[in-house]
C-alpha cells in the first residue's frame, strides 16, 4: 500500500545524492507522493536537477531561507501549481566552519546569528509561508540531532540550534494543532553526508556511535527516510510536537 498516495510534499535540503532530504524524497515518491524540492542557489542546483529528473520531478525551484524574497516567491509558484501542500520537509541547517571546531565560548554574534537564522528560524519562517497551503491532515517536519539534548564535541552553536528546533516544532504543533496540521522532527544518528564531510574527528564519532548503541551499528539515510515517512503519513495521525530518535538507540544510554 501506498503510505503517500495523492499527497503533495516539499521537500527543502537536498545537496546532493548522500543527503537525509535526497532519502526522504526517494521514500516519499516511492510512497505516492507528487513532489517538490527546492536548492540553495546555482551551486546546488548542478546537483538537485538530475537527482529530481531520475524520480521524475518536476518542480525545482530555488530557496535560499535567508533571502526572504525567495521564500515568499517559492509559496507563490507552488500556490499557482498546487491547492495544497500535505507535507513540508525542512532539512536544512548551516553554521560556520569555524564555529565547528573553536571553543562554543569564542562563537560570534553574527556567528551564532546565521547559524540560528538558517537552521532554526527558517523552519518558523516557512511554516509562516506556506500557512495559507496547509489544510487539515497536512504536516510539517524537521531533521535534528542529539547535539540538541547533550554536549558532542565541536557540535557546539549547532547544538543550541538545534534545541531551539526541536522547541519551535513545540510551539508550531501547538499553534497549528486546532487547524489539524501537525509538527515533528526525526532526530538521526551521525550519517556521512555533505554536512559531516570535513568535520574532524566524524570517522571516530560514527565509530563510537556504532559501538555503544544498543542495535551497535549507525543508522542508514533509509532508516531516517522510513521514520519520515511514518511521521508524515496517516499512519502518524495522532503524533504532534514529537521529536522520532533514529539512532539505533543511543540516546537512550547513560553509562
Ligand atoms: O547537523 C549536522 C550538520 C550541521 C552542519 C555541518 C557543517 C559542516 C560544514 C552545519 N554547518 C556546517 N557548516 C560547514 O561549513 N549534523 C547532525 C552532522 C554533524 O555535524 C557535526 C557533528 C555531526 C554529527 C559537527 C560537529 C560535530 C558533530
Amino acid at each position: 500500500m501506498e503510505l503517500l498516495a495523492g499527497k503533495r510534499a516539499l521537500i527543502l535540503g537536498v545537496a546532493n545524492d548522500h543527503s537525509l532530504a535526497w532519502a526522504i524524497a526517494r521514500e516519499f515518491h516511492q510512497q505516492g507522493a507528487t513532489l517538490a524540492l527546492t536548492h540553495a542557489g546555482e551551486a546546488f542546483e548542478r546537483r538537485v536537477r538530475p537527482l529530481a529528473a531520475e524520480i521524475g520531478v518536476e518542480l525545482v525551484w530555488p530557496c535560499d531561507v535567508l533571502d526572504d524574497s525567495q521564500v515568499a516567491a517559492l509559496s507563490q509558484n507552488l500556490s499557482s501549481v498546487w491547492p495544497q501542500v500535505d507535507v513540508l520537509v525542512h532539512a536544512i541547517a548551516f553554521a560556520q566552519r569555524e564555529d565547528l571546531k573553536q571553543d562554543f565560548s569564542h562563537t560570534s554574534r553574527q556567528g551564532f546569528r546565521l547559524a540560528l537564522e538558517v537552521s532554526t528560524y527558517s523552519f518558523v519562517q516557512l511554516a509562516q509561508a506556506f500557512s495559507g497551503l496547509l489544510a487539515p491532515g497536512s504536516s510539517l517536519l524537521t531533521l535534528t540531532y542529539f547535539g540538541a539534548e547533550k554536549v558532542i564535541p565541536n557540535y557546539n552553536v549547532m547544538g543550541v540550534a538545534k534545541a531551539a528546533l526541536e522547541a519551535c516544532v513545540r510551539y508550531l504543533a501547538a499553534e497549528l494543532g486546532p487547524r489539524g496540521v501537525r509538527v515533528n522532527a526525526v532526530s538521526a544518528g551521525p550519517v556521512r553526508t555533505l554536512s559531516a564531510a570535513g568535520i574532524a574527528g566524524f570517522r571516530e564519532m560514527l565509530r563510537h556511535h556504532a559501538e555503544r548503541a544498543p542495535l551497535r551499528r549507525n543508522v542508514t539515510p533509509e532508516e531516517v527516510a522510513k521514520a519520515a515517512l511514518f511521521l508524515a503519513s496517516d499512519l502518524a495521525s495522532g503524533i504532534t510536537g514529537e521529536v522520532l530518535h533514529v539512532d539505533a538507540g543511543y540516546n537512550i544510554m547513560g553509562f
